[in-house]
């Protein structure tokens, strides 16, 4: 970060955030934002703040509670140690998908999430779908952003898939290089407002992150390289200031996005099925062949594509078992968590006999 900052209203502060604070907390503090997330550290900007502090976690063991990219922190201004993570407004989770079925925080405090997605073979409402349930269970607003127009004869089609996929949708079609086809995206990206962008590797976020802030400063790539990660250009978490105002929060792509916690963004981007379900004749349904589902009538009416059923079921069961995964998961740490503190009590209790 080089762009000094003298507005914390301009970094996104806002009476959710200072409302937190009781006037001793400021005392020898001030809140600072993790600009980027590094390997060995968080990049925190304040007013006349910009360093690079350790990782910072404020309950130990709780993977929420470590500090990620576009949260807030209260700096001690004499050891520049964090002192406490504020409440996020939004937080961006997804299990990972290479450590078992723990956590990875994408991102938090964000407004809007442009879910990026390309006009070619990466298109896929499977894929969208995941990213609108995410964003709906984060109460951020999604706008879907299709990028390389300039390759197809017909963006206008993938427009059209993509705005059936939730209800009031709103989806942008661009070439990702070009500074007056990225205009229409800046309405987002306004004072105080952070903006993500989330998507598989090589739909171009860091493009659009570079046309958006006029400057060619993160790498982009066209021929990738395999490695154990993917195919990843973009490795870090970081926000970058848009030329008016606004931050753009570039993240690295992402092969899986599993879900877990979120059933309620789920039935948000299915409501229109979750609607149906509701009046089928059996309340316990499972829409396959049953007298008076009001689901498969629909189907047989085209008023619902049967492929959209089939993928709300696949995204629904896996919630529900990573969910599960999680929750024993986390019992089992807390009765490990309780083993290790019996231990060392009795080793004490040794020790002083
Ligand atoms: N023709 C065309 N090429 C594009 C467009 N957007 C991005 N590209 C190209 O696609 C390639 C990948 O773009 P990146 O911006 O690196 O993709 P990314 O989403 O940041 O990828 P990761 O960092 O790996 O997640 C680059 O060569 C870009 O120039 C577009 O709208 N049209
Ligand atoms: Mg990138
Ligand atoms: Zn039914």
């Amino acid at each position: 970060m080089t762009i000094p900052i003298f507005d914390l209203a301009d970094l996104g502060w806002n009476a959710f955030f200072d409302s937190q604070l009781e006037p001793e907390a400021r005392t020898n503090a001030c809140p600072v934002r993790v600009m980027a997330v590094h390997r060995d550290g968080l990049n925190v900007a304040g007013v006349g703040v910009d360093r690079m502090i350790p990782p910072f976690t404020a309950t130990a063991g709780d993977e929420e509670a470590s500090a990620t990219v576009g949260d807030w922190l209260m700096l001690d201004l004499v050891t520049f140690r964090p002192r406490r993570l504020l409440q996020r407004k939004s937080l961006f989770k997804r299990g990972a998908a290479r450590t078992g079925h723990r956590l990875q925080l994408i991102a938090a405090n964000i407004d809007t999430l442009f879910i990026v997605s390309s006009c070619n073979q990466d298109f896929n409402p499977a894929r969208l779908e995941r990213y609108l349930a995410l964003a709906r269970e984060a109460d951020v607003n999604p706008v879907v952003v299709l990028t390389k127009s300039d390759l197809t004869d017909a963006p206008e089609e993938f427009v059209r898939a993509a705005a059936k996929l939730l209800p009031g949708l709103l989806v942008e079609v661009v070439d990702a290089r070009n500074p007056a086809s990225v205009v229409c995206l800046t309405p987002w990206c306004v004072r105080g407002q952070t903006v993500a962008l989330v998507g598989s590797s090589g739909v171009g976020k860091s493009t659009l992150v570079n046309t958006l802030t006029g400057v060619d400063r993160i790498a982009t790539q066209d021929i990738r390289e395999d490695d154990d990660k993917g195919r990843h250009t973009t490795s870090g978490r970081a926000l970058y200031r848009l030329p008016a105002s606004g931050w753009l929060l570039d993240t690295p792509g992402m092969r899986a996005v599993r879900l877990t916690d979120v059933k309620k963004g789920i039935e948000d981007v299915f409501s229109d099925v979750v609607v149906l379900a509701g009046t089928c004749r059996f309340a316990n349904c499972r829409h396959e062949a049953e007298p008076g589902c009001a689901v498969l009538a629909a189907i047989d009416a085209g008023k619902l594509d049967s492929e959209r059923l089939k993928r709300w079921r696949k995204l629904a069961a896996e919630e529900t078992h990573n969910t599960e995964n999680i929750a024993d998961r986390r019992v089992r740490d807390r009765a490990f968590g309780k083993m290790i503190k019996g231990v060392m009590r009795d080793k004490r209790r040794q020790d002083r006999n």
